[in-house]
């Protein structure tokens, strides 16, 4: 098997060695408090190979129907797409809703480089050097009100320039959602860039949010609206299939999709010919978010 080398897997040569590499993952770890610093390290070390999949296959291989639903589709039809002006809408079940432009959000809530891992329901894995920042820092900003359960978040709808919601693929616009207590865990990381750039637009630009104990489907991109709500919110996934999409879609070998195995993983790394790996539960962040379904069947609420 061909061994890893940093210098092969990055588009300039961001990480000349492992050191440096290191170094500006702690470096990007400043601003977070002692207890989840241990937390994201814990969570890379987890993360089965950790090593990050090359910024071309992250940024060619991808999910996003609005775009269209083949695998190179985002990366071809997205270029022109616009994501300046943006705003992102924060309302709802809060005490201060607000209306923040992109450039509001990254100046207030520096991002730092986290290195997580994606599990697509369809049974591949991508490593990926994220840029971002807690989501829980943007919602001690607006103060929930107690009656906040649930948030939604919301892709834009712009079928002039998406061309993929000019059909019903799914009902737009692509909405998702987390329970609060997920949405407060500092893994939930609202994602403005990958290796050290801005976010691509076929990633989700300006802003997405990502999940990494969840199936990818979770985790929003072009997010325009972030809503506080009362009740669990009915997703663009549930909608469409809700035996096969549940709204917890944590990361389960144990549970199957009705039509295919969750056991194991094809990671994309170039070589179509390594082999399959085991999913772990909670694609291995276990010991960071189990407790947050302490006593949950997690087949029932799958
Ligand atoms: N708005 C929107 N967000 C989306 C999707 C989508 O179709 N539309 N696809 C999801 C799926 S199925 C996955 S696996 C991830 C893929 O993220 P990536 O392309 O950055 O790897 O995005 C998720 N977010
Ligand atoms: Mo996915």
């Amino acid at each position: 098997m061909k061994k890893f080398k940093y210098s092969e897997v990055t588009p300039e040569n961001i990480y000349k060695k492992r050191r440096s590499f290191v170094k500006s993952l702690s470096f990007g770890l400043g601003s977070l408090s002692i207890s989840s610093l241990s937390l994201i390290n814990n969570a890379f070390a987890n993360t089965e190979g950790n090593k990050p999949t090359s910024f071309e296959d992250i940024t060619t291989y991808n999910n996003y129907y609005e775009f269209g639903t083949g695998k190179s589709d985002p990366y071809l039809k997205s270029q022109n797409f616009k994501t300046k002006p943006w705003t992102v809408k924060i309302e709802g079940e809060i005490e201060k809703p607000l209306e923040l432009s992109i450039e509001e959000i990254l100046s207030s809530f520096p991002s730092e480089e986290r290195i997580l891992k994606l599990r697509c329901v369809e049974g591949w894995s991508m490593v990926i050097p994220w840029m971002g920042f807690s989501l829980s820092k943007l919602i001690e900003k607006v103060e929930l009100k107690p009656s906040a359960k649930f948030v939604e978040f919301e892709t834009v709808y712009d079928p002039e320039q998406m061309i993929g919601q000019r059909r019903p693929i799914l009902n737009w616009p692509y909405i998702e959602g987390l329970r609060i207590d997920e949405a407060m865990h500092p893994l939930t990381t609202v994602v403005t860039g990958l290796y050290q750039k801005e976010l691509p637009k076929q990633n989700g630009a300006p802003l997405r949010i990502f999940i990494p104990w969840k199936y990818g489907f979770k985790s929003a991109k072009a997010i325009v609206k972030i809503k506080f709500v009362k009740k669990m919110p009915n997703t663009a996934w549930m909608n469409a299939s809700p035996r096969e999409y549940g709204f917890y879609s944590n990361v389960n070998p144990n549970v199957n999709h009705p039509r295919w195995s969750q056991s194991t993983e094809r990671p994309i790394n170039g070589d179509i010919f390594a082999p399959r790996i085991k999913t772990l539960m909670f694609n291995g962040y276990g010991d960071e978010v189990a407790h947050l379904y302490t006593g949950m069947d997690l087949k029932k609420y799958f």
